[in-house]
């Protein structure tokens, strides 16, 4: 038996050839990248106290590479191939978002490595989405869409081998894992050859444009990666010096002193040619809209309660100034967003002491030294006993999700459907259920005040 490859080292073999092959494919994606290591260099140069804490709790070579990327699927089977394909990949599902009340025809989760460790060794993971036909009205169109989404297989023979073996033996020797990542990056691919003719692109088009870009091609082509950024305002305002052009607001939260949840931009969506089939053998010319480049920049967790703040606030912010696609009020939706959530507190001890935000616990030098009483772990964090950290939101909102989605399906793609979550659905196409994010981060916060206590509890006296 030769040693197994451990899932995380897979996963940071695979986010690495995905990006190689993405900057490859999207060579504003390369740009984009280059512009996020030099304002990451220029923030760590003028902030030597976030270098250090950087350095302590990340590795800081590592700072700008990918975080997420993200994939639309058709089917039901799709999904619950691609759950297994990534579970080798040490990849679970965490969270449910419905996007249908964003006007977006999809319901997703993301893929994640969970628990500290893995997150450290590799953080990358995949917003995946599956297409809800059953949210098309045009019936006729769902049925012959759904014809096409059934003849095509988007996993390669080898990649799905190497799955059931990983299954079976409890995971992959090196060989095994090097062709396993070869094979499953094929499934991420952009197919510059449609499956469909032109006039069905445009059929599927006018339903919806997400539509046309999940039935008419081959696989779930990555649509975007996302490197994290240290300082996003920075970047989003930098763009078109870089001849990329932005999206029109940064998503989420605004600037803060204390990050909360996550803030996101991208550059928006390039028009590609397309060769479309022409029913008589041959390939007609066309374009597609779909693929684009992400930032991100992450802050503290929000328990419900913290979480219920943020998305009133975001509300509020949202009937005062909707962010218009053109970008034409952004400067106004910026002060509104500044404005409305100054309600929210911005230091981490209100943040916390509000029952706003999860933390992680630890002890101290007085902590790790002192002579105690138990009975209080209040007393203790006051006293200088134990000490406090934000923990990192991992996850996503669907509220920008669904603005990252609309200004990369093109302005004016806005579209009404009827809000229909539907979790329990999903979870069966998905084969398993999604881990519940509040109750992971509340199990960190909770295991991590625990070992304190139990620390200082076996102190001998
Ligand atoms: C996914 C959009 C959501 C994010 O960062 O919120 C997303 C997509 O466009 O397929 O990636
Ligand atoms: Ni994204």
């Amino acid at each position: 038996m030769t040693a197994k490859v451990s899932p995380d080292d897979i996963r940071a073999r695979f986010s690495s050839a995905m990006s190689a092959m993405y900057r490859d494919e999207v060579p504003a994606y390369g740009t984009l990248m280059e512009l996020v290591a030099r304002v990451n260099d220029e923030t760590l140069a003028d902030e030597p106290d976030l270098k250090a804490r950087l350095d302590a709790t990340d590795t800081l070579e590592r700072i700008s590479e990918e975080r997420h990327g993200a994939i639309r699927l058709g089917t039901a089977q799709e999904l619950a191939t691609m759950r297994r394909i990534f579970a080798v990949m040490g990849m679970w599902p965490v969270g449910y978002y419905d996007l249908s009340t964003a006007g977006v025809p999809v319901h997703s989760t993301a893929f994640r490595p969970v628990g500290e460790e893995a997150l450290k060794r590799n953080p990358f993971r995949i917003f995946t989405s599956l297409l809800r036909l059953d949210l098309i009205a045009d019936e006729a169109l769902r049925t012959e869409a759904a014809a096409i989404l059934a003849q095509r297989q988007i996993f390669t023979p080898k990649a799905i081998e190497l799955t059931e073996k990983a299954e079976k033996n409890g995971g992959l020797d090196k060989d095994d894992a090097d062709r396993f990542v070869t094979e499953v990056l094929e499934t991420f691919r952009w197919h510059d050859k449609a499956n469909v003719e032109l006039s069905m692109y445009h059929r599927l088009h006018d339903a919806h444009r997400l539509i046309a870009d999940v039935v008419s091609f081959k696989g779930p082509h990555i649509n975007h990666l996302t490197p994290r950024t240290l300082d996003i305002d920075k970047v989003q305002a930098r763009m078109p010096d870089f001849g990329i052009a932005p999206k029109a607001v940064v998503e989420g939260p605004p600037t803060r002193k204390c990050p909360i949840l996550l803030r996101q931009t991208s550059f928006k969506a390039l028009e590609e040619t397309v060769s479309f089939r022409d029913g008589n053998g041959g390939w007609q010319a066309g374009t597609h809209t779909a693929r684009f480049g992400e930032i991100e920049q992450r802050g503290v967790a929000l328990t419900p309660k913290g979480r219920a703040l943020y998305d009133k606030l975001l509300d509020d912010t949202r009937k005062i100034v909707r962010p218009a696609a053109d970008g034409s009020n952004a400067d106004a939706y910026e002060a509104a967003l500044v404005e409305v959530f100054k309600a929210f507190p911005d230091t981490w001890a209100d943040i916390r002491a509000e029952g706003l935000g999860y933390f992680s616990y630890s002890l101290t030098k007085k902590g790790e030294n002192g002579m105690i009483d138990l009975t209080d772990p209040e007393h203790l964090i006051k006293e200088g006993y134990i000490c406090f950290d934000p923990i990192v939101y991992e996850d996503f909102l669907p509220v920008s999700a669904a603005g990252i989605f609309q200004s990369n399906l093109g302005d004016g793609a806005q579209q009404d459907f009827t809000a229909s979550p539907n979790q329990k659905r999903f979870e069966t196409d998905l084969g398993a259920s999604v881990l519940n994010e509040f109750d992971h981060y509340a199990g960190i916060e909770k295991a991590s005040l625990e070992s304190c206590l139990a620390a200082l509890a076996s102190r001998p006296a």
